[in-house]
């Protein structure tokens, strides 16, 4: 019997929006790569674990691309080895939900070679395979112990657990994200557990009970923090024996953090991004591939202000075909010293706005009693007032505003 097995397709993401044409194609595109692999590779099974969409809100186009190309899969499938595979796939956290899913857009009176796993009955089975398909991702463990377990004892042939969710020590699960135990999988009896939602490629690990669980990852880059290691799985049952197929991404995404430990001044940052970005242009052009990157800009500055690093500037220094997106991120990067002062403590507001004059006194009066409120009356969860304690605030501000004028200008 052969397997293949992927997960984290999210059809129609277009994150950053800046670039969205690009990204909804980068993803498409994965999915044509699967399906061409799948095909060559010869499949009687295919278990798509979750996130095949992107979001409930599709446009139609992207479902019938996605039912064109499933529906290639099996034809072309059919064609080469007269048998047509089953596609068997299960609802991820971007697929909508129970009441509103989105992978029902995928269902077709004609389609028998599609199963889609429903959350009131999540099991399958026919001659060669039982498997249980679990749609929900919150609380993962909990569905696997409810669900899985008891529909696997009674189980034949061989049994699968598809499932959109963390595997302790087995995937890096975020801190207080649900996940299942290895010894929990082992438990259960399966011989073969997927799963979707962890988008890095993990290499299969064998259980206890001589069992095995895979990850295969994401199809595509799903953000600047990912690996470009994408792909699907090929598992031969007989074995077993896993082989993983590269789909290459089609964009270089890239992600870069410039730091300058003692603190450097606009001038410096700007110089630093724009050799960064001229680095990427020539590794671009080098693997005769588009891209995009974000560069953060990290540390403190020695002068100035974040916005005096120009974003425009350092993009209109290496205008490349190639380079379809630059984000300059300065959300990191910290005022002078000399300005970040008033966060502190016993500080003289007033001296801050001293070029004010006589203003600045009202300044360091308001400041007082804003400092007050938070002290005495500020949310314990949030830090801040409510919206009507802080309405007195300013309507006192534009009180004091409007009976100024500053430059000879009536405000
Ligand atoms: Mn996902």
């Amino acid at each position: 019997m052969r397997f293949a097995v992927l997960a984290d397709l999210h059809i129609g993401r277009s994150i950053p929006l800046a670039i969205a044409e690009h990204r909804r194609a980068a993803f498409e595109r994965a999915l044509t790569k699967a399906v061409d692999a799948i095909v060559a590779a010869g499949v009687d099974y295919v278990f798509v674990c979750g996130d095949l969409f992107e979001r409930r809100t599709l446009r139609p186009y992207m479902v019938e691309f996605t039912q064109r190309e499933l529906f290639r899969l099996v034809k072309e499938t059919e064609a080469r080895r007269k048998k047509s595979p089953l596609l068997l796939v299960i609802r991820g956290n971007h697929d909508g939900s129970r009441e509103s899913n989105v992978l029902e857009y995928l269902k077709h009176p004609l389609g028998s070679y599609l199963h889609i796993f429903n959350d009131e009955n999540p099991t399958y089975s026919d001659d060669n395979i039982f498997v249980v398909g679990l749609s929900e991702y919150d609380q993962i463990d909990r569905a696997f112990e409810n669900k899985a377990k008891p529909a696997l004892a009674k189980a034949m042939g061989i049994k699968i657990v598809m499932l959109h969710g963390f595997v302790e020590h087995y995937n890096n699960v975020p801190l207080g994200d649900s996940s299942v135990t290895l010894s929990s999988l082992a438990e259960s009896g399966a011989d073969f557990v997927f799963t979707g939602h962890y988008h890095k490629k993990c290499d299969p690990r064998k259980l206890q009970n001589g069992g095995w669980v895979l990850t295969p990852g994401s199809t595509e880059i799903y953000d600047f923090a990912e690996d470009p290691e994408k792909g699907l799985y090929i598992v031969d049952t007989d074995g077993p024996q896993f082989t993983w197929v590269p789909i290459e991404p089609l964009h270089v995404m890239r992600q870069v953090k410039i730091d300058n430990g003692r603190g450097a001044d606009p001038k410096w940052y700007e110089a630093k991004a724009v050799e960064t970005l001229r680095g990427f242009v020539d590794e671009l052009h080098a693997q005769h591939k588009q891209g995009y990157i974000r560069i953060k800009l990290e540390g403190t500055l020695s002068e100035g202000w974040p916005s005096d690093v120009s974003e425009d500037r350092i993009r209109g220094a290496v205008p490349d075909p190639l380079l379809l997106w630059t984000d300059v991120d300065t959300l990191e990067l910290n005022l002078p010293p000399s300005v970040a002062r008033p966060m502190a403590e016993n500080t003289d507001v007033a001296e801050y706005f001293r070029d004010f004059g006589g203003f600045a006194e009202e300044i360091r009066e308001v400041h007082g009693r804003v400092r007050e409120a938070l002290e005495e009356e500020a949310s314990t969860k949030t830090g801040l007032l409510t919206a009507t304690q802080r309405e007195q605030f300013i309507v006192d501000w534009v009180r004091r505003f409007e009976a100024k004028t500053f430059k000879g200008e009536k405000s």
